[in-house]
């Protein structure tokens, strides 16, 4: 009787371990004051850290969260969005068997998933919103493997939309997408990590994640539970 007890209490576990995982999330997190501008100085065209803040285009935060079969991308910028048509958001997400991309480009909100191993049409919709400081778009899942995951995003001003000759404006997130290495030393916590979490501008998006992706947290804590129960279980048994 007490091995089906303990038997039944596992498979509850187990249950709830992949039962969590059908709720996955991930969130890049990036500092703000870090818009680039694309300038000339002295005659040369250089990277240079923007002088004007640009909020609008200064990414805070990137993430995709899946609930049941809805997929949903989810950017947060400094200030307020702005819809123009010098103005672009652009946010990927490659998972090991699918894409899935949002964007916002000359006021045409986009979000589209693609299969990488059907092949197939791409789904894609306008499902995006636009509200204060965030865009998010929710697109139906086209893929289950979330064991490999790439979730970047960028948003830019141009003075003419598309040319990237003249004068323009941008902000990536993670900063190591941008097409240059970033100055990280003016004190912005781009690199060490420390100012990441208080040094937010936004407390209540809460979940802050390594800087670099990986395994989301909670599934890992999820793991550990279960396995930390089985093991009390079975020393229990003894
Ligand atoms: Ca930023």
């Amino acid at each position: 009787m007490k091995l089906r007890k303990t038997i039944l209490i596992m498979i509850g576990i187990f249950v709830l371990f992949f039962s969590s995982i059908s709720v996955s999330a991930e969130t890049e997190t990036d500092p703000t004051g870090d818009v680039y501008h694309w300038k000339m100085v002295d005659s040369t065209w250089s990277w240079q850290l923007s002088t004007v803040p640009k909020a609008y285009i200064d990414i805070t935060e990137l993430t995709y969260t899946v609930n049941g079969n809805q997929l949903t991308l989810s950017m947060k910028v400094a200030g307020n969005v702005q819809t123009s048509e010098k103005i672009v958001y652009w946010a990927l997400l490659n998972t090991s068997d699918a894409t899935y991309y949002m964007s916002i480009m000359n006021d045409q909100k986009l979000i589209m998933a693609m299969s990488t191993i059907g092949g197939g049409m791409p789904a894609m919709n306008t499902d995006v919103a636009v509200s204060g400081d965030t865009i998010s778009g929710t697109i139906e899942l086209v893929g289950t493997d979330e064991t490999s995951i790439e979730l970047w995003g960028y948003a830019w001003e141009y003075t003419e939309y598309g040319n990237i000759n003249q004068e323009w404006w941008g902000d990536w997130i993670p900063g190591t997408y941008a097409p240059f290495e970033m100055d990280e030393g003016d004190g912005d916590g781009n690199g060490d990590g420390e100012t990441n979490g208080d040094g937010e501008e936004n407390g209540d998006g809460g979940s802050s994640s390594n800087d670099n992706g990986g395994t989301p947290g909670f599934e890992v804590l999820a793991l550990f539970v279960s396995l930390a129960i089985v093991i009390f279980i079975l020393r229990r048994r003894k």
